[in-house]
């Protein structure tokens, strides 16, 4: 009998070769422990009579959604200048890119930074280092932080269209994120809809924290419906505990929506108690249509390899299930077809 720990390394092996593809990922989540020292640099250099966060406050260990945000505002005050924003790009897309990662979208929220950049340039920074690279096939989701003003989300819906106009096979989509804690989703549905009423594609995160009133709003809705859903941990009836019901589930089943799931993410901030007793087979067992993705790699410490090799364990797939397990998610990306031909065919 194999023990869990080399069966996890076998699979983390062969994750590492596997073509994948990665639909979840957060710029300022996703800065590894090089890049962060290179932002230190850049920062200390373009800025000498700024102060930037310290080693601890910026490579803590999150033990929940507090440490989480506290570690995007460290990353996101190195990253403040149009320059910053280039380097992290590059970065976070060679890294995926050498993790074997096929076609990646990132997501971030564009920053207002007085004196430093404008929210246009901040998408701009971004969109230029997709656009010089070639090791990876790569998109943009303009993300709408749910913890800020309806207003500034039209602004972003705005902002997004306009350079969707100019950067039709970048710009390609809009992210509601931020502390699921904060706010409410449905005030923010209007700019959703008027985004993919102008053909951008709107991934929205759900059900990461327990809010029935949220899933049902959303699951109830006459006319919006997401193109994708991120974390939905607390959508099942056993996950979801006291007070939500089978129906739910079943209507979340019938929706038939894909659903980026971030294994590392939920664990480390403590919305599941463990890889076990994550969310994902229940998934796998009904059939309904998801991706791996890692989420923040800066911050959870992991790679798409890492994330995949988890589901593989856990879903006890072999070597042929997993691939094409990654294959199928080239059909959930929000670039065109195009782009999912290309993918088919290196897969
Ligand atoms: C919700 C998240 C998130 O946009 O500055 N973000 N929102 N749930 C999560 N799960 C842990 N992880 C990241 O990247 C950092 C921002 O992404 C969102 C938060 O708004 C965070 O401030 P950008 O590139």
């Amino acid at each position: 009998m194999k023990s869990l720990k080399s069966k996890y390394q076998m699979a983390a092996q062969f994750c590492k070769i596997l073509p994948k593809i990665e639909l979840h990922a957060h710029l300022n989540g996703s800065l590894s422990v090089p890049t962060i020292a290179k932002l230190v640099r850049l920062h200390k250099q373009s800025y000498p009579q700024e102060e930037v966060p310290s080693a601890t406050e910026i490579f803590n260990d999150p033990k929940g959604f507090d440490d989480g945000y506290a570690i995007f505002k460290c990353a996101q005050a190195l990253v403040d200048h149009p320059e910053a924003v280039k380097l992290a790009a590059r970065s976070v897309l060679r890294e995926f890119a050498e993790d074997n990662v096929k076609y990646v979208e990132l997501r971030s929220t564009p920053r207002d930074c007085p004196g430093k950049m404008t929210k246009r340039e901040y998408l701009l920074a971004i969109i230029e280092a997709i656009e010089d690279q070639s090791d990876i096939k790569a998109a943009l989701l303009v993300s709408i932080d749910r913890r800020k003003s309806v207003e500034e989300a039209d602004e972003n819906v705005e902002l997004a269209l306009s350079l969707k106009k100019e950067f039709p096979t970048v710009v390609v989509g809009i992210d509601l994120s931020g502390d699921a804690r904060v706010n409410q989703l449905q005030d923010y549905i209007g700019a959703l809809q008027k985004a993919q009423d102008q053909d951008l594609k709107v991934s929205l995160h759900f059900a990461e924290v327990k809010n029935d009133k949220e899933i049902e709003f959303v699951l109830n809705h006459c006319s919006f419906k997401p193109d994708r859903v991120g974390h939905c941990t607390f959508i099942h009836h056993s996950t979801a505990a006291v007070g939500m019901s089978e129906s739910i589930w079943k209507k979340f089943c019938d929706w038939n929506i894909p659903s980026e799931i971030c294994l590392t993410s939920n664990v480390k901030c403590r919305s599941v108690e463990s890889y076990q007793s994550h969310h994902l087979p229940m998934w796998y067992k009904e059939k309904l249509p998801f991706a791996i993705c890692t989420d923040d790699k800066g911050v959870f410490n992991c790679s798409s390899s890492e994330e995949y090799a988890q589901a593989m364990q856990l879903l006890e797939l072999n070597q042929e299930e997993m691939l094409l397990l990654s294959k199928k998610s080239i059909e959930y990306i929000f670039a065109d077809d195009n782009v999912k031909e290309t993918l088919r065919s290196e897969f």
